[in-house]
């Protein structure tokens, strides 16, 4: 088997494969009519997985079909798809994938086919630091193959779906199957609104937002609705508070067209966490504390998250006819400190502040900010092409962009190509999205495809503890995992990789690899940033 998307290429873009024996090849069609013959260039060594491999071009391809890729001596070694939306069914299923993440409800046979279960999570939370405060957090997204749930993922993840909802929003359209399809509002939006109404209930009276929702201890290998852990809601920390401010002030814009009562409730929200952040100008980061063994999703600086909060806070008084000065003499000042203004993860997020400033087309926000985004992100743009040429992937990625949820490095960059081809028109960067969302596919060293139930060659066992105790043996489909780290964190891992291990080749698809073959909900959302992008094109 060769290296290739395995869910098929679009008509309208570049198809290239990556092969380990030199050319030509023969792509036949269905009727066993040599329609292509591709030779190969000249080897190049790869670093990311240590090898000589090969570019197999067949762009030259013009009709929709099912294609076989044939070697002289080898013979058949690979056959391939190219059609007019080759994405459509796993855009639609990684968005579906989040309704199997919700918590706090029961999955209903309609809706969940075998992949039901009973409601999990109901009882009170627990205050970490006063434990005889408790309230009621049900709802949102289990965060990954843990029922914890996260602020500054959760955030994220509603950026990246709420930000490719405004900009691609026919790829949108799909009905999913889910409690609420029908009701007028797209799918999307639906799935979405099921986070962001927990993450409103993890708002304090002050405006402050707790950091995580956890019980003290992941819960063992059980389905959710028999873990019956107590669940604490940690420490305030301005990340949560920022990133909260950021996602809700960017919903109510959005949810305005759909339902104004939800859209003021989330404004207000946006609006009181703002007035915690000027109150405390200083960083309140967080560390979990030594009992605690879920995840921290720390941070060094929320300089970034700041800033993303400031741009939307922004955007959201614009649309309320509201005074905007507060917040752009905030953003001046944010702007000038070292902040990367490119990314799009839970670490760093001032991607998302670009991405609101240079979807603007009025450029409300002034010349000057726009400016600075738009340099920002074609520079990067630029390194990330140059980065590109080094490899036989034709991908961004250094060989030390492999850790721990590579697949979102990967997404990211796409994300940040989508940006900059939208500024120029430049088809480099589109063809730049394209090989990554291939290499998602398939096209890379471990011929997984790193998204279920998609491709001849999906993996199979996330590290998901329902996936793996519901006694079903496909995984639900739609599900990006972590992907390959070249730092692995696990014993399993560890001790299937031997040392030394090739980058890209440090990846497991076994159950017990959390560091290599977990899921998340965020993987996911930047995943379908790039599939709307792709669709739309
Ligand atoms: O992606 C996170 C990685 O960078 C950290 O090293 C690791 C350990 O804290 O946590 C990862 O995030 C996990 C989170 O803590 C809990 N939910 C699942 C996340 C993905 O594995
Ligand atoms: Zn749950």
């Amino acid at each position: 088997m060769i290296m290739l998307s395995q869910v098929g290429y679009n008509l309208n873009q570049k198809k290239i494969a990556v092969v380990k024996v030199p050319g030509p090849y023969q792509i036949k069609d269905e009727q066993g009519k040599v329609v292509l013959s591709v030779g190969t260039r000249e080897g190049i060594h790869d670093p990311l997985c240590r090898e000589s491999l090969y570019k197999l071009d067949f762009s030259k391809l013009k009709r929709a079909g099912e294609y076989k890729i044939v070697h002289p001596f080898i013979g058949e070694c690979g056959s391939f798809a190219v059609g007019e939306d080759v994405y459509r069914e796993a855009h639609n299923a990684m968005i579906k994938a989040l309704y199997f993440q919700r918590c706090g409800c029961a999955l209903e046979e309609k809706y969940a086919g075998v992949y039901t279960h009973a409601a999990c999570h109901l009882d009170k939370v627990q205050v970490w630091s006063d434990r005889s405060t408790e309230f009621e957090a049900t709802g949102g997204w289990h965060d990954a193959g843990d029922y914890g749930r996260y602020i500054t993922p959760a955030a994220v993840t509603i950026g990246h779906l709420l930000y490719a909802f405004i900009k691609y929003p026919a790829a949108f359209a799909d009905e999913l199957n889910i409690p609420e399809s029908g009701n007028g509002v797209p799918d999307l939006l639906n799935e979405c609104r099921y986070e962001l109404e927990w993450m409103l209930k993890m708002q304090c009276e002050d405006g402050g937002v707790y950091h995580k929702l956890t019980s003290q201890y992941h819960a063992n290998f059980v389905m959710p609705e028999d873990d019956l852990l107590q669940f604490y809601a940690y420490d305030v920390s301005s990340l949560a508070v920022a990133d909260f401010c950021a996602a809700m002030a960017l919903s109510a814009r959005v949810y305005k067209a759909y339902d104004t009562e939800f859209a003021e409730e989330m404004s207000n929200a946006a609006k009181k966490a703002w007035g915690w952040l000027v109150a405390h100008p200083e960083a309140v980061l967080f560390r979990n504390p030594q009992d605690s063994g879920t995840g921290e999703y720390g941070d060094r600086t929320d300089r970034d998250e700041r800033l993303w909060a400031a741009v939307e806070m922004f955007y959201l008084a614009k649309s309320q006819g509201e005074n905007t000065e507060e917040y752009k003499n905030c953003i001046m000042k944010l702007i000038q400190e070292e902040i990367s203004l490119v990314d799009f993860g839970w670490i760093d997020v001032s991607g998302f502040a670009s991405m609101a400033v240079l979807s603007d087309e009025e450029r409300a926000i002034g010349e000057e900010i726009y400016n600075i985004c738009k340099n920002a992100v074609i520079t990067e743009a630029e390194r990330l092409l140059d980065l590109c040429k080094l490899n036989v992937f034709n991908m961004g990625m250094a060989p030390m962009d492999f850790c721990w949820g590579s697949s979102m490095v990967v997404t990211n960059r796409g994300i940040l190509w989508s940006l900059a081809y939208e500024l120029t028109g430049d088809e480099r960067y589109a063809e730049a999205v394209q090989s990554h969302v291939d290499y998602l596919f398939g096209k890379n060293i471990t011929k997984y495809s790193f998204v279920t139930g998609f491709g001849e060659n999906a993996y199979k066992y996330p590290h998901s503890r329902p996936l793996h105790m519901d006694g079903i043996d496909e995984p639900v489909p739609g599900l990006v995992s972590g992907g390959p780290n070249g730092r692995p964190g696990d014993p399993e891992a560890r001790k299937l990789l031997p040392p030394g291990t090739a980058p890209m080749k440090c990846f497991v698809d076994v159950v017990e690899s959390y560091s290599t073959n977990e899921i998340t909900i965020y993987w996911n959302s930047s995943a379908i940033y790039n599939t709307a992008f792709l669709r739309s094109r």
